[in-house]
């Protein structure tokens, strides 16, 4: 069994606390790998902490690699056009709905208040809105339909209502400041706001939605005990996608499998589920274990969070474009072979949870499983997070029919419950 270099973080409470020991913070920023790219150190108000602490710093590159990366570079699932075709919107903070409907309800001691999205999809509701004002007793929430009502209202009475795109986990936010938006509710009326599929207003109600519904399955799964502080996404973020430093950046909102990707990075983080790899990476070539790892993780969740887990063809949309789409549940055969491909890390997971039958693959264990077996354990590898799956819930035979079948290298060999595996999974 390898050796884990984190066995000497096992007790930090938080991968990148304020009070973090210098030197701690030192090895981060002294990993070329991990370093941020300059739209992340501009963003990052700790960048100035660690650029002091690099100054007495002298790791060897060795050293250096065995550290947590905590910024990702996902440009190749951005593509080069989600990049560029963003520009800082002029419009601040506040949002503009792109339509605002209001129609009389049959009675008059109620108000309705309904937030969508529309996308080629389909009608997308927009969840978990708070939304106050003056007229309100207690703040009101939008449910899954996007729906809020305001009983009990005096006939005729009005307020303008205010909703910022905040809770207790989550912010959307152009820098610091979260987005926001305001409209009259009427007494009597059903008043509906909605957003097109890519304006300002829709990509930043589509990240919104995206991380709030993922946040309730979460909630609804595993618990979030593990979710210690607000999770804030910037957007429209000109650097393309990555998380770092505990924020999430999006270029592009309305690209749903992007968004759960990043979100999947914080995730990762703050269960500690695994190592980070720094650098660049490219979906169909192999790389180092702990960076595919990350990375196949990050877009594990994304699946899990979005994707009917009977769904045949199980794929992403808008991530890596000169591949999309992206297939995780058939693979395709020139993707790079073994455990050290991102992609094939996805689809190994996803044939773990999914409930479609293909080839061998008849595994049907829950994200809970996965996740108990994982939480904390900060593995390096699949190879090493498989060994958990075999220790808590999954007997080795189908861990090695499903190994198999994705990474198309041999199954996992055991010998007195040491992992034995080929030189190049680890
Ligand atoms: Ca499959
Ligand atoms: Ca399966
Ligand atoms: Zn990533």
């Amino acid at each position: 069994m390898p050796t884990s270099p984190f066995d000497s973080f096992e007790d930090e409470p938080n991968l990148f606390p304020l009070t973090s020991p210098l030197s701690y913070l030192t090895k981060q920023i002294d990993n070329p790998a991990a370093r941020p790219k300059p739209e992340a150190m501009k963003k990052s108000s700790h960048f100035l902490v660690l650029m002091l602490a690099a100054l007495s710093a002298s790791l060897t590159a060795a050293e250096a690699s065995q550290l947590l990366s905590p910024v990702t570079e996902d440009s190749d699932l951005s593509g080069a056009t989600g990049i560029e075709s963003q520009s800082v919107l002029p419009f601040g903070t506040t949002l503009t709905p792109d339509s605002v409907v209001a129609e009389d309800l049959a009675t008059s001691d109620r108000a309705w208040i309904k937030v969508i999205r529309n996308t080629k999809n389909g009608v997308q509701p927009i969840v978990g809105l708070v939304i106050e004002g003056s007229a309100l007793d207690a703040p009101l929430l939008t449910d899954e339909t996007g729906t809020a009502e305001w009983s009990n209202c005096a006939p005729r009475t009005t307020f303008r209502a205010q909703i910022k795109l905040k809770n207790t986990h989550l912010t959307v936010a152009e820098d610091s400041e979260p987005y926001r938006f305001s409209f009259q509710v009427n007494c009597g009326t059903s008043v509906t706001l909605t957003a097109n599929e890519d304006s300002p207003f829709g990509q930043a109600l589509s990240i919104w939605t995206l991380a709030e519904s993922a946040r309730r399955k979460l909630n609804s799964t595993v618990g979030l005990d593990y979710w210690t502080r607000n999770l804030t996404f910037i957007w429209p973020e000109n650097g393309g996608d990555y998380y770092s430093f505990g924020t999430v950046h999006i270029s592009r909102g309305d690209h749903w499998d992007v968004v759960l990707h990043e979100m999947g990075h914080a995730i990762y983080d703050m269960g500690k589920i695994g190592a980070f790899g720094g650098g660049q990476h490219k979906i169909d070539e192999c790389y180092s274990p702990a960076l595919a790892l990350s990375e196949g993780w990050a877009s594990y969740f994304a699946a899990w969070a979005a994707i009917d887990l009977a769904d045949p063809d199980a794929r992403f949309e808008f991530m890596v474009p000169r591949r999309a789409p992206i297939r995780i549940e058939n693979v395709p055969a020139d993707v790079c072979k073994g455990p050290t491909n991102e992609w094939r890390v996805t689809a190994f997971l996803w044939d773990l949870i999914d409930t479609h039958v293909d080839g061998e693959d008849t595994t049907t264990e829950g994200f809970q499983k996965l996740w108990q077996a994982l939480r904390g354990s900060r593995s390096a590898s699949i190879g090493a997070a498989t060994q958990k799956f075999k220790a808590s819930f999954l007997p080795q035979e189908d861990l090695n029919r499903v190994w198999e079948q994705n990474f198309l290298t041999s199954p996992l060999q055991f010998d007195s419950d040491v992992l034995i595996l080929a030189p190049n999974h680890f």
